[in-house]
């Protein structure tokens, strides 16, 4: 192991990757000697001295950790881009969050941002529709959007399935989208899904005259079957397509970002199971980074937080997602631990709150987000007393109300779907 990693006087280069990291050393273990082998490790080192890369190639190639922070156990270390192969995701994450975080030297070891260098933003195609694609898509431009998940999660048959999509897109919404769990099980096949539920979207927009999309679930082993079923939607006329990010993991994302853009489909990202290591604020990899990768990637829209529902995510976590997902150039945060990215041109996210929330919640909701942000309910539709198009109703309602400036209880008069939520809710 090398000893000069630690230079405070470094400035990153522009064509650094820069990594920060929260670090808590073991018992008898020095902060700064912990940061040097934690750089070493995710780089060109290893636990012992070693003489095989020559001293003018070590010197070119090491670390640089610019930063270290005992009081605040703040780390940042700036990586030469040389490192890294550029257009893979895989690559750059067993570098960067690979073996470090088994380290017995560490208690614990937290990435919690990345900031990529344009050269690297220029390997990626980012979003292909992105947040101003999707409104396009739908002919909406001034207002949230408004979704949902068919629920229950699973146990629905096919046909009723579609019944509760349409329903839902009868009552208002835009967005109908199958749930995480959802794939191809013995009781609601994919492709007679995709096909009924995409037919009632076709008879919803007749009625409306509004555009009415269908985020249809493809999670499955890549090569066979996930791209087969982007297939399968493509050929069946659909818009969109979802996939469960971290269980299909960033070798299946990078794949399918190109697939759906020659399909002309865009992508709904669902991140069940990063809590699995975002969740912890001292350990892991925060879900600012499952962010940025999935905008360096190219996914079209994320979930990203709340702050008011069911799921756990402060509002300046969520709100520093939502930055993530949709500014030009994000500032640097400290209290945030939000590092400068410039994405270069690459198209902003469409970011999505979901996860426990009702019509009644609204007012709230716009007040957190504004209008660039898709407003997710399922159970908050679906178990609407006068039932799922009431439910999509008063969503609609709501959103009107809150955009126009009424309370909820002042506008449910002579609205009976928001009279009937505002009192099961409120
Ligand atoms: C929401 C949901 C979504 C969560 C995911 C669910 O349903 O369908 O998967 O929003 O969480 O299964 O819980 P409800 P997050 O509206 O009925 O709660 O958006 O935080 O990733
Ligand atoms: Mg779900």
């Amino acid at each position: 192991m090398r000893r000069d990693y630690v230079d405070p006087g470094y400035s990153p280069k522009a064509t650094d990757l820069v990594c920060e990291f929260h670090i808590e050393p073991a018992a008898g273990i020095g902060f700064e000697e912990v940061s040097t082998h934690m750089a070493g490790e995710s780089s060109i080192d290893s636990w012992t001295e070693i003489s095989t890369l020559s001293p003018e190639l070590a010197e070119k190639l090491k670390p640089h950790v610019f930063y270290l922070d005992e009081p605040s156990q703040t780390v940042r270390v700036a990586y030469s881009e040389e490192l890294f192969e550029l257009c893979s995701v895989p690559q750059v994450l067993s570098a960067v969050a690979g073996n470090i975080f088994s380290m017995k030297i560490v208690d614990n070891l937290r990435l919690q941002d990345i900031a990529f260098p344009a050269s690297m933003l220029q390997e990626f195609r980012g979003p292909n529709f992105g947040l101003s694609g999707v409104r396009e898509i739908l002919g909406v431009e001034d207002r949230p959007l408004v979704g949902t998940i068919v629920k229950p999660k699973v146990g629905l048959t096919s046909e009723l399935h579609a019944e509760v999509a349409y329903n839902a897109f009868a009552g208002g919404c835009d967005l109908v989208k199958d749930d995480e769990n959802l794939t191809d099980q013995k009781f609601n096949r994919f492709e007679k899904r995709a096909e009924l539920t995409l037919k009632g979207a076709l008879k919803a927009e007749a009625e409306t005259g509004e555009r009415k999309l269908y985020l249809c679930n493809i999670t499955a082993p890549t090569c066979g079957e996930m791209l087969r079923r982007l297939g399968v939607l493509k050929d069946l006329g659909a818009s969109y397509a979802m996939i469960d990010i971290v269980p299909a993991g960033w070798t299946a994302l990078q794949t399918l970002r190109d697939a759906a853009a020659d399909a002309g489909l865009a992508l709904h990202a669902h991140r069940c199971m990063h809590s699995a290591f975002t969740r912890d604020p001292r350990h892991g990899l925060s879900m600012l980074v499952v962010a940025k990768l999935c905008r360096l990637i190219g996914l079209d829209q994320l979930h990203i937080g709340t702050v008011v529902g069911k799921m756990h995510g402060e509002k300046d976590e969520v709100l520093a997602l939502r930055d993530e997902c949709v500014l030009e150039k994000v500032p640097a945060d400290e209290g945030r631990h939000v590092l400068e990215q410039d994405w270069g041109g690459l198209k902003p996210m469409f970011p999505v709150a979901s996860g426990g929330l009702a019509p009644t919640m609204i007012p709230e909701l716009y007040r957190i987000f504004g209008k660039d942000v898709i407003m997710q309910f399922g159970g908050g539709i679906h178990a609407h007393p006068l039932g799922t198009k009431a439910g999509a109703t008063a969503c609609r309602q709501a959103l009107e109300a809150s955009m126009q400036g009424f309370s909820l209880e002042e506008y449910s008069k002579g609205r009976k779907e928001l009279k009937a939520a505002v009192e099961k809710w409120a």
